[in-house]
């Protein structure tokens, strides 16, 4: 740093010189080169250039000599190869012993052995005894067969009474249903009873309600016994279980079947003002009224 200062201060010293003698030229008297100065210390390194322009494509390099790279992928399968020669005879083998075979048929009937020797002479036959034994045994033979036909019957009644005994309870269990009403009447396997007045669809309702469905005759007699019930009602007519609402003229029962018993009015069914539903009037005949029409609402229940 030192020498640094020391060349600076000599440059400079001789800056000033250089400027006084160029001040005195201009005053006119001659002036001769100076001896040079002594060259001066390499300056401080200048700042890195720019880099500079690329330079030319250099020549190819002689071919590397790489790490061996990983095995590859097991390649694919190669066709199946010729077949092979065929392979000498082997030594002959000893199996173990196989399983006992089935047993074979019977063999002939063999011949006819010698006669036996006669035996000891039995105890006179008691006949009696015997005769008692069949006459027992026939007795007992009898009496199975009695045993038996008891049996059948029995089994019959047996059938028959629990075949009655479902058709009481369902009876029972049907007039338990009807007593519930202040008015009902037993139509055969039927019982009909009166619940008051209202529409077809009420008519529906109160009935299903109930365990039971609308009324419908399907029988002279059935139609007698409603007709004495409409008489016990004092109402002039009573929903029947039927309507041609699906098919104009096609009356159906609540099962959608066609009406195996009908007892239409004269000139009835007439469709007036489009009627689609059916009471029986007091004279026990049919017609077709509006089925928003209020009459008396019968149930039947099925037994
Ligand atoms: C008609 C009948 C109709 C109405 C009307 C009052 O018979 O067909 O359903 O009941 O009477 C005349
Ligand atoms: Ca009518």
């Amino acid at each position: 740093m030192m020498i640094l200062r020391q060349c600076l201060f000599a440059v400079l010293l001789q800056m000033q010189f250089c400027s006084h003698l160029l001040a005195a030229t201009n005053n006119s008297c001659a002036v001769y080169a100076g001896v040079p100065g002594i060259p001066g210390h390499n300056g401080m390194p200048g700042r890195d250039g720019k880099d500079g322009a690329a330079g030319q494509k250099g020549e190819k390099g002689d071919p590397g000599i790489g790490a061996q790279g990983p095995p590859g992928k097991m390649g694919p399968a190669g066709p199946m190869g010729p077949k092979g020669e065929k392979g000498n005879t082997g030594q002959a083998g000893i199996g173990a012993q196989g399983p006992a075979g089935k047993t074979g048929p019977a063999g002939p009937i063999g011949p006819k052995g010698e006669k036996g020797n006669t035996g000891q002479p039995g105890s006179p036959a008691d006949i009696s005894l015997i005769k008692s034994l069949q006459s027992e045994n026939q007795k007992l033979i009898n009496r199975i067969t009695v045993t038996e036909r008891a049996l059948d019957a029995a089994e019959k009644t047996i059938q028959k009474l629990q075949s009655d005994d479902s058709h009481l309870s369902a009876r029972l269990n049907a007039i338990e249903k009807a007593s519930r009403f202040k008015i009902f009447k037993n139509a055969g396997m039927k019982y009909y009873v009166s619940l008051g007045l209202g529409t077809f669809d009420q008519a529906l309702d109160f009935c299903q309600r109930n365990g039971a469905t609308i009324v419908l005759p399907t029988t002279e007699f059935e139609n007698f016994i409603l007709k004495r019930m409409n008489v016990l009602t004092d109402s002039t007519d009573i929903i029947l279980g039927t309507t041609d609402k699906q098919k104009e003229g096609t009356f159906v029962d609540l099962n959608n079947k066609p009406l195996s018993f009908s007892k239409w009015g004269k000139n009835e069914p007439n469709n007036l003002g489009e009627e689609d539903c059916v009471v029986q009037n007091i004279d026990g005949y049919w017609n077709d009224i509006k089925c928003e029409s209020k009459r008396h609402v019968v149930c039947e229940i099925q037994v």
